[in-house]
């Protein structure tokens, strides 16, 4: 049966057993279609187009899923990013998490911003016998929300943006992979912004349950069409003496090939640029496995950002000068964050910051204006995106030149 690739198998050969082991996503087909029309679209106006992933993914832990390991991520940097790469001029294709953030609804749609406390009924007319008013925005809303409208519907009316949806791990890796290969017509005009939430390890098919895992002993004569017994790897006790009516539940997963390799050196098309994310919660490695991504892949850009300070600051760790880049939002202009630690701002800098004093400190190198966004302080997408798109257009330029 197959399992997950070993480790030192070749990476294309990793990738096709991988692939080998899944039937493709139902939607891809359809996907496929809507994509290739979209790219085309793009090629033939001579439209620079990104390709925006965004949102968690998500490990079933079985095949008919009833249970599956997930994380934090929202769609919040990936929806808002894909905004500030719209206003740029850019295409959008965005891979999202299904009931992720989207660009433009974020503004209205989640719990604390939810679109019914922008609206209110007016009283009916009078010169109508209906006692229903019309519904109305607020007018302390108005503003905000008719340019969240004006920039939602020319996008849409134009024919900029693309959303398209995946839930597991095996789901996304499969858009993705197709996705980058019918770019390949954009060739220096393509970009690749991976700011999914990618989960690290998954349970190969061989491996997973098929039915609902069992949280307690089934009698015999039905425990034989179960495949949740106790020699199953995923459900079992470790206990000497487990207790008679419940189980523990041991998962066990295994790592996913990088595919990160076969993008750059197989999917996407020669002389795109492929930016990706590195999310850490320890300072002290941030940096580090930023600067080790990159060295892995030899791709352009690892963005890194801390879980606790990933709405105030990121780290551009790039292969040429200037190597490792902050961009900061402004104290006075940072928005109040839930989760988010402000005392943890420059932590992941603060050794650097001692040890060389040619490095550049970060808010004051945001020449852009900053935009706010409407939960009120400056979105720092507003930031990376300008920066990023100047980067995207040196390689255009080069790409352009020949070389
Ligand atoms: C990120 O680091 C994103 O910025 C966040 C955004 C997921 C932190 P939110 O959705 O969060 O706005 O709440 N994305 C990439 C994380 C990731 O899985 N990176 C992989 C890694 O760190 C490499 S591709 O190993």
């Amino acid at each position: 049966m197959a399992t997950a690739p070993p480790e030192e198998m070749p990476i294309a050969d990793a990738e096709s057993v991988y692939f080998n082991n899944y039937p493709p996503p139902k939607n891809l087909p359809k996907h496929e279609s809507l994509a290739r029309a979209f790219i085309n679209h793009h090629v033939e106006e001579k439209r620079r187009l990104v390709l925006v992933t965004s949102g968690g993914t998500t490990v079933p832990l079985e095949n008919q899923t009833v249970r599956f390991i997930d994380n934090f991520s929202a769609g919040t940097r990936g929806a808002t990013s894909a905004e500030y790469f719209l206003e740029q001029g850019y295409a959008v294709i965005f891979l999202h998490r299904q009931f992720s953030l989207l660009p433009y609804s974020r503004h209205f749609s989640h719990s604390t911003n939810c679109f019914l406390d922008f609206m209110e009924e007016a009283p009916p007319s009078s010169s109508s016998d209906s006692e229903n008013g019309p519904l109305m925005v607020c007018s302390e809303y108005q503003d905000q929300m008719r340019d969240v409208l004006r920039r939602y519907r020319y996008a849409k009316q134009n024919n900029r943006l693309l959303l398209l949806h995946f839930t597991t791990i095996v789901e996304y890796l499969f858009e993705l992979r197709l996705l980058a290969k019918l770019m390949y017509p954009l060739g220096a005009d393509a970009l690749f912004y991976l700011a999914a939430a990618v989960s690290d390890f998954f349970i190969p098919r061989d491996r997973m349950a098929e039915h609902k895992i069992q949280s307690s002993e089934l009698p015999a004569s039905m425990s034989k069409s179960q495949d949740s017994e106790k020699s199953d790897i995923y459900t079992g006790t470790n206990d000497m003496e487990p207790p008679k009516n419940s189980k523990k539940l041991v998962i066990d997963l295994d790592p996913v090939p990088k595919f990160l390799h076969r993008l750059v050196d197989g999917w996407a098309p020669p002389g795109s640029m492929i930016v990706s994310f590195k999310l850490e919660t320890d300072p002290n490695l941030l940096v580090y496995k930023a600067q080790t991504a990159l060295k892995r892949y030899s791709h352009h850009l690892v963005i890194g950002n801390l879980l606790s300070t990933r709405k105030w600051e990121v780290v551009f760790v790039t292969p040429d000068p200037p190597y490792e880049r902050w961009i900061r939002v402004p104290k006075s202009k940072r928005s109040k964050s839930i989760s988010g630690v402000e005392d943890q701002v420059g932590l992941a800098e603060v050794k650097k910051l001692h040890e060389s004093e040619h490095l550049q400190n970060t808010e004051a190198h945001t020449s852009h204006e900053t935009q706010d966004g409407i939960t009120g302080g400056t979105e720092i997408e507003s930031l990376i995106i300008p920066e990023l798109v100047k980067l995207h257009s040196a390689m255009v330029e080069k790409a352009g030149r020949g070389s």
